[in-house]
């Protein structure tokens, strides 16, 4: 698989579930930045892009979207559809989020502030970036 799964920790008690995400603890980096996608449209893809630098964990923390992942070489398809998972995409790869839930909350965490210049989006452009 391109990306990694992290499964978080279920804390909580009999009255809910809870999770906890704590700087480099149970995540790989320093965060930055935390920002969710929500109320997204019927049939609208998103994403077309790489990033140079940045880290991010992608969380559903709530219903369900797809992730295509590219690295290049290989192509995945990816439901994080738990609130307990997190899709961990570093390093150069293509992404693209679709099939979203009429309820998805898309939360990611990511390791540094909103940047335009750290997106490639152009397919071809990511490609020689990965010569
Ligand atoms: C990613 C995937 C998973 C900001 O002003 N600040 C922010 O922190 C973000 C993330 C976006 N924006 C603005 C930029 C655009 O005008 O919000 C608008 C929508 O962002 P964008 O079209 O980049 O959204 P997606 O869903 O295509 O991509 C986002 C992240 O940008 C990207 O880093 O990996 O989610």
């Amino acid at each position: 698989m391109i990306c990694k799964l992290i499964d978080f920790k279920i804390m909580g008690d009999e009255r809910s579930s809870l999770i906890a995400l704590e700087e480099n603890n149970n995540t790989p980096f320093d965060i930055k930045r935390v920002y969710y996608i929500f109320g997204t449209k019927s049939g609208v893809r998103r994403g077309f892009h790489a990033h140079k630098d940045l880290k991010q964990i992608a969380i559903c923390v709530s219903a369900s979207c797809k992730f295509h992942l590219d690295d290049g070489k290989n192509k995945n398809e990816i439901l994080p559809d738990s609130p307990n998972q997190g899709l961990l995409i570093e390093g150069l790869i293509w992404r693209e989020m679709y099939d979203f839930s009429p309820d998805c909350v898309l939360m990611v965490v990511a390791s540094e502030y909103y940047d335009n210049d750290d997106y490639i989006k152009d397919y071809e452009t990511f490609l020689k970036e990965l010569e």
